[in-house]
């Protein structure tokens, strides 16, 4: 689970292997680290998009090497023969303009077959349409708005959006209810207010949240916005305070949410503030303080580490010497990866360049099916993960520490 501290690094033997199985090859991602692999091979490229920079490269940079991990045990193992894979990765920096010149950059790159992101939903909906042009398979680990696989009528209408996204997280159409009903049943808390960033996430989550909530019998006090600029919340928490709510529930990430968290305790509103999967990070904790204690999350999947089919991937990441934790999303990262590298199988087998078989690794994609470290990774027919499984967790001294883990019906 994400703690305070970042994941231990250090030498090994692992990428002292994985070093020489490099020698030879050409390229390696544009920050040194080697794709392995045979000087005789041809070259696909995956591509990252995703924060590396700003304040949400805690979760970025998790995604990024959780997918460097996947490409270089790939080309290890020689899963793909003739073919040498290597990571191209782009930083969004959180920013949807930002994303989509990431996006048309890798996609002007003949070798580049598939992408690993985006982190954020508003992000996602600027890279989706310049990806599906190019007919590059795109795989988030995090995007949770129901909109970018069902369409903008998700709840009434839903349509596929794009017949090349897919991705390893569930939907805010699950995440927003699951929380709802922890709230209501489990914690018995009746009133609460709400607050969102006006972002795709944020806001989609809260209607999402608030929908199932008041379907329960739970009454929403106050519904406040803020600006995600803004480090200064007392206005919007004093117009929540006198409504005495016994929860606040948060859409959007944790730079806002922690110091909404401390503001909201440090003016006397002491209740749990509860987010999404975007506060469920390290720096969460780091940020919010001493008096988090007792705030929740949700987050996708079952704890990372309580999953015997995560151990090795833990290992191998923490041997691989990587400087940043994989957090949140490094496991759905690593099995989008591998999603990806399991349709590359085929679509690249008789392929002559890797653009050839973009459209391949698009319509191979449907057929993925197998045993990732999270669970079992398959999509459904809008691209969606079949995996329901959520957990809520809560703030306990240094650690998020999970209390819930249940499969949504
Ligand atoms: N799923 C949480 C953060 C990323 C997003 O915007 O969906």
């Amino acid at each position: 689970m994400p703690q305070r501290s970042v994941v231990a690094v250090g030498a090994s033997l692992l990428v002292a292997s994985l070093a020489l199985a490099g020698c030879g090859t050409r390229g390696g991602d544009d920050d040194g680290e080697t794709g392995g692999g045979s000087s005789d091979n041809k070259v696909a490229k995956i591509g990252v998009i995703s924060p590396l920079s700003q304040d949400l490269a805690a979760l970025g940079l998790g995604i990024k090497n959780s997918v460097d991990l996947a490409i270089k045990q790939a080309n290890e193992s020689n899963a793909i023969p003739g073919w040498t894979l290597e990571l191209e990765a782009g930083d969004d920096q959180a920013s949807p303009d930002v994303g989509k010149n990431a996006a048309t950059n890798l996609a002007s790159d003949a070798e580049v077959v598939a992408v690993v992101g985006t982190l954020n939903s508003s992000v996602a909906q600027t890279v989706q349409p310049v990806l599906a042009s190019a007919n590059i398979t795109m795989v988030s680990p995090a995007n949770t708005n129901p909109a970018l696989t069902q369409g903008a009528d998700f709840a009434t209408a839903p349509e596929r959006a794009y017949p090349n996204y897919f991705r390893t997280c569930t939907t805010d159409s699950i995440q927003g209810p699951f929380a709802a009903r922890y709230v209501f049943e489990k914690a018995g808390i009746k009133e609460i207010a709400t607050v969102h960033d006006k972002k795709t996430y944020g806001q989609g989550l809260v209607d999402a949240f608030t929908q199932e909530y008041t379907k329960l019998g739970g009454k929403v006090v106050a519904a406040e916005t803020i600006n995600p600029d803004d480090d200064k919340y007392d206005a919007v928490i004093s117009k929540i305070k006198p409504s005495k709510p016994g929860l606040v529930y948060y859409g959007g990430e944790f730079p806002q949410a922690a110091p909404f968290s401390q503001q909201m305790k440090a003016a006397g509103l002491n209740v749990p503030l509860m987010g999404g999967d975007g506060i469920f990070s390290g720096e969460y904790l780091k940020l919010a303080g001493d008096n988090a204690s007792g705030d929740l999350s949700t987050s996708v999947g079952a704890p990372i580490d309580s999953l015997d089919s995560a151990k090795d991937f833990v290992a191998a990441y923490e041997e691989a010497g990587y400087k940043e934790s994989y957090d949140a999303y490094g496991a759905y990262a690593y099995d989008a990866a591998n999603a990806i590298i399991e349709a590359l199988k085929t679509s690249l087998a008789d392929a002559e360049t890797a653009e050839d078989a973009r459209q391949a690794t698009v319509e191979a994609m449907s057929g993925v099916s197998f045993d990732g470290i999270t669970g079992a990774v398959a999509f459904d027919e809008y691209g969606d993960t079949t995996s329901k499984v959520l957990t809520v967790n809560e703030v306990d001294g240094e650690e998020w520490k999970p209390v819930n883990t249940e499969e949504f019906n």
